[in-house]
């Protein structure tokens, strides 16, 4: 069986992190078709439009997708495309690993962050040269649609609770809502909630990370404090991501674009590997997604390291030593 797998690299380092991705992927003993689109603020400079027509149905009809990075043009990239593939959940493990400098080396956490609604659906006004608003959206179906997938991944993770993370204190109807949703859903299913306050989360997480597991937010807030929980483990450089939806998923890492480093070849594959090792596990290749995944770890164990993990090492080295391990 063939996989169909749009290649999205985006801009700055996404172009230079994604062919690393696919590397690994075309070194497996797996068919894959890889089919490449363009998007981002390159394209726009280029034809006016970050999101052409074709890379959206290429997303929205492949198996699954590799996404690289969205600068200026995220709004008009990535949600886009997170729509395209239906995806309503956006898996980030922040993990530390062995041989990394974390302040936080005992971190081992999974964000679900919403991933359709919230401050990101888009709803925004200038209303005046002095005045702008934002529409906040939540549903309950985005919100119990996030819980049940939340309920069915700690079940099987072995768990029994998972952490809420909201500011219903403040925006009662909103994060009312959506924690109302997400804890009745995990009462009906026999999952522990544990609800923290967002900016509450963001300091437990910083001083005792191992208080929480599996940590259920709101888009933005999930946005934020699975960057937060990066600085714990070493760097965006390791951290990788699923959109799920229900027919296809986009993988990509949590890492932007990088204008400072892009272009110059030091870019740290590691989260885009990582992301292409969810890619390997969502179609089914457990075995091979495991494998890509050790190699990774070996190699932040034990080098070469790109500059944002204390080496001198190139994307490209870095990427044919996780080859060589596999
Ligand atoms: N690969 C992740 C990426 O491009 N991040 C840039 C960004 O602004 N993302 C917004 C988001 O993840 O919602």
């Amino acid at each position: 069986m063939t996989h169909d797998i749009a290649v999205v690299p985006g801009d700055g380092i996404g172009q230079e992190v994604t062919p690393a991705a696919l590397e690994v992927l075309e070194a497996l003993d797996i068919d894959f078709l890889f089919r490449e689109a363009a998007a981002g603020d390159a394209v726009k400079a280029e034809t006016g439009e970050a999101l052409p027509q074709e890379t959206y149905d290429l997303v929205a009809s492949s198996d699954a997708t590799l996404f690289g990075a969205a600068g200026e043009t995220a709004a008009d990239v990535i949600l886009p495309l997170r729509e395209a593939v239906d995806s309503f959940v956006n898996v980030r493990p922040a993990r530390a690993y062995p041989g990394v400098d974390a302040v936080r080396p005992e971190t081992d956490l999974v964000f679900l962050r919403e991933n359709t609604e919230g401050v990101y659906s888009g709803h925004e006004t200038r209303l005046s040269d002095d005045l702008s608003t934002l529409t906040r959206v939540v549903t309950d179906s985005a919100s119990r649609r996030l819980a049940e997938f939340a309920c069915e991944f700690v079940d099987d993770r072995g768990l029994d609770e998972f952490a809420v993370v909201h500011k219903a204190n403040v925006m009662r109807e909103t994060d009312g809502r959506f924690r109302d949703a997400v804890v009745d859903v995990a009462d009906a299913g026999g999952v522990e909630t544990q609800e923290v306050l967002m900016d509450a989360f963001a300091t437990h997480v910083c001083l005792d990370p191992t208080q929480f597991d599996v940590v259920v937010c709101p888009n933005l807030a999930g946005d934020v404090l699975s960057d937060l929980a990066a600085g714990l483990v070493g760097g965006l450089g390791l951290l990788p991501s699923a959109n799920v939806g229900p027919d296809r998923a986009l993988f990509e890492p949590v890492h932007g674009t990088a204008p400072d480093i892009a272009g110059q070849g030091v870019a740290n594959p590691a989260a885009a590997i990582l992301s292409a090792a969810m890619l390997l596990e969502y179609l089914g290749h457990e075995d091979e997604g495991a494998a890509v995944q050790e190699a990774v770890e070996d190699v932040l164990e034990e080098g070469p390291r790109t500059g944002d993990l204390g080496g001198d090492a190139s994307t490209d080295e870095v990427t044919a030593a996780v080859i060589d391990r596999l």
